[in-house]
């Protein structure tokens, strides 16, 4: 038998109110129960009781809590709050004293008046949140929820002709499950509804398919989401620069003893059929014709590595060779600075090649993701090839229609994923269509990738932030894009199993802490900390989407990232600094913090201050910084860090922040922790510290 022992928790009604209408109560007793539940075990009758005790939790918790849980969440509108308020508010005093940017009013009742407040930038909402819940004459505040229908068994079925033997896309395993991860488009925001033809991905996100090509004019291409013409781009070999300059194209670079590249924009001629077969896997139009591809609104750049001319022995008659090193390198930089998301590589070679390397690893810090079919050695002494075997790619293998690995599917410890290809019977084998305008069947790894990129792109639509190292280190180990195969876990033959559209879709939508930077990966020690700073505007980074965490932090900077951090309104009616007068950087940010009395400034000697914005803050000096701008307490009661003793500079500011525990200091090995208070900030540090600054005393 069990009894529980209910006592009430006596949450102000309004409180409550919030609780139940946002369902989050059990988060709250979640925590609740952590301080304060007490167990009673009754062995004799075998009784349990739990014994709440009487709890106040103060409303500022409350709201604190609430705050916390919303952070982890995106399903709300990000600039609106819904507040009810007694009727004798006015929508006035409620805007004025909370400083809203707009009050509506929505709903009228028997004492009560419901209103819609409007709060920008969205980085405000949840601190207007907190005040808003502990006024008094607010009943009740909270977001206003996004729903969503729970059509998770919905399917969008394309109306194609062929789409029913395009099995590897469809339901049942081991098929994508593309039907009901496009049918989630129709009811998520801001995505194109599947029943309108727009389905399949955004038009925003742009992929590379670097090969031989696409005839861009055949049937069931026709309509796609093609890049801009003039961007088009091919790249050939030749032995010397009158090849290029004959053929009315320009020499992108030219090697006296190696060749010459040839570069030319606006055509696409694919001689070979594998551009555009994979292209189609892709971008195969939803129509009455042909089959479906996977992303037929997605934007899609070809880049041609045009075959050179080959002699009946197969010999390059005007070079050396049209795929290799430098041209797979020039057309990847070229996706970069095109601003490509993902690339498909279909194409690969069986030896590392460390100067390629080096551009997969540019487009990685751009934020784009290079997928790279896993090649068809399998059955053929299993060679890795080269970029799928390197760390820095997605690489992709082929299974059969029983989910066993393709017999030609090169497989080994760096395979990432696999994707259906194969049937038993070649009428089983992928669909595309050819440079010819031929609906044939293909097979090979190059037909497994695609589908990979396909799937990214969908994710990418719903999250533009994710990135290579989301993927490779976060999404694929954990299992959200793929079904495991064979042995438990991560194998040779199948890496983290088959691809899954609908779980990558579902994973897309609901993951929130992707890597915010290129350089902060979901796996850094401050990933959390910055992204979290980043999503309230707090740090903003370069503009090459790096964060930099290990550079040292400018005085400059640091007026910037306590301003914002502390929601200081701008101020420049005190003097400004004489090197930081109107127009220099950090102008507003450090004249603000002057008149809000939290920088000083260096004395000089004519009795005037300098700012010095470009010295960097050293670890002391941002101990005061912080202290001042977020009042942290003087408080030295728990002891000192031994590098910093008391008469020491700055003493008092280090110490409160200790005893605040928003520094904690180096580990040494004799087992204490030293502040090191001469060293610099690092911008990573800085995350840290003005995060945990800003949560005070709640850290
Ligand atoms: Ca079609
Ligand atoms: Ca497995």
């Amino acid at each position: 038998m069990l009894t529980n022992n209910f006592v009430l928790i006596n949450i102000p009604a309004k409180i409550q109110l919030f609780l139940k209408q946002t369902q989050k109560t059990q988060f709250l007793i979640k925590t609740i129960l952590l301080v304060s539940i007490a167990s009673l075990f009754s062995w004799g009758s075998y009784n349990l009781w739990i014994s709440w005790p009487q709890t106040q939790l103060p409303q500022s918790q409350v709201a604190k809590a609430l705050a916390a849980y919303m952070t982890t969440k995106n399903n709300y509108l990000p600039n609106q709050l819904l507040i009810q308020a007694q009727t004798g508010t006015s929508l006035e005093a409620i805007k004025q004293n909370h400083q809203l940017d707009a009050v509506y009013l929505i709903k009228q009742a028997d004492g009560y008046n419901t209103y819609l407040g409007v709060v920008q930038p969205p980085a405000k909402l949840k601190p207007k949140l907190e005040t808003l819940l502990q006024d008094p004459a607010i009943i009740l505040a909270q977001p206003i929820y996004e729903y969503q229908t729970f059509q998770s068994t919905g399917s969008y079925i394309p109306t194609d002709p062929l789409f029913s033997t395009q099995w590897q896309l469809d339901t049942p395993a081991p098929g994508i499950n593309l039907p009901q991860a496009w049918s989630r488009f129709g009811s998520h925001q801001n995505l194109p509804d599947c029943n309108n033809g727009n389905c399949g991905g955004s038009s925003e996100v742009r992929i590379a398919i670097i090969d031989t090509g696409v005839n861009t004019t055949v049937s069931d291409l026709v309509g796609a989401n093609w890049a801009p013409q003039t961007d088009w781009r091919s790249y050939y070999w030749a032995n010397q620069a009158s090849v290029c300059t004959s053929n009315g194209h320009s020499v992108e670079s030219d090697w006296p003893i190696t060749g010459v590249i040839c570069v030319a924009n606006g055509s696409q001629t694919d001689q070979n059929g594998h551009g555009t077969s994979v292209a189609s896997i892709l971008a195969m139009q939803h129509n009455t014709l042909g089959g479906a591809g996977i992303v037929p609104k997605v934007q899609i750049l070809p880049i041609e590595l045009k075959d050179c001319q080959r002699n009946s022995q197969g010999q390059c008659t005007n070079g050396y060779s049209a795929l290799n090193t430098f041209t797979v390198e020039k057309a990847i930089d070229y996706a970069i600075s095109k601003g490509v998301k993902i690339i498909n590589l279909s194409l690969g070679s069986d030896s590392p090649d460390p100067y390629l390397n080096q551009a997969i690893d540019r487009f990685n810090q751009s934020g784009g993701i290079l997928v790279a079919a896993a090649g068809n050695g399998g059955a053929n002494g299993n060679p890795k090839y080269y970029p799928a075997y390197s760390e820095n790619t997605i690489a992709v293998g082929a299974i059969n229609r029983d989910g066993t690995r393709a017999s030609y599917s090169t497989f080994h410890d760096r395979i990432d994923l696999v994707a259906p290809v194969d049937g038993f019977t070649s009428a089983e084998n992928m669909l595309v269509q050819d440079h010819e305008g031929n609906f044939v069947r293909r097979v090979g790894t190059s037909f497994a990738a695609p589908q990979v990129v396909g799937v990214l792109a969908l994710m990418v639509s719903i999250n533009p932030e994710i990135t290579f190292f989301d993927i490779k280190y976060n999404f694929l180990p954990n299992g959200k894009m793929t079904v495991d195969l064979g042995p438990i876990g991560k194998d040779n033959e199948t890496g983290y199993g088959r691809l899954d559209a609908l779980k990558a879709v579902q994973s897309a939508i609901e993951v929130n802490n992707v890597t915010c930077f290129s350089d902060v990966w979901f796996n850094h020690p401050f990933n959390e900390t910055i992204c979290a700073l980043k999503r309230d505007q707090i740090v903003r980074g370069y503009p090459d989407k790096t964060y930099k965490p290990d550079n040292s932090v400018t005085r400059g900077e640091m007026s910037a990232f306590i301003k914002r951090a502390t929601n200081l309104p701008t101020n420049t009616t005190c003097a400004a600094f004489p090197d930081v007068l109107n127009g220099a950087p950090f102008f507003e940010e450090i004249t603000t913090l002057r008149c809000q009395g939290i920088v000083q400034g260096y004395p000089q000697n004519n009795g005037t201050f300098l700012y010095r914005p470009n010295n960097f803050v050293t670890r002391e000096e941002m101990s005061k910084f912080i202290k001042l701008a977020f009042n942290i307490p003087t408080n030295t009661a728990c002891g000192d860090f031994p590098d910093v003793p008391p008469g020491a500079p700055f003493y008092e500011e280090i110490t409160s922040l200790k005893c605040a525990n928003i520094i904690r200091g180096y580990p040494e090995p004799n087992g204490s922790r030293t502040y090191r208070p001469r060293n610099n900030v690092s911008r990573g540090e800085m995350s840290v510290f003005i995060d945990k600054a800003r949560k005070y005393p709640n850290v």
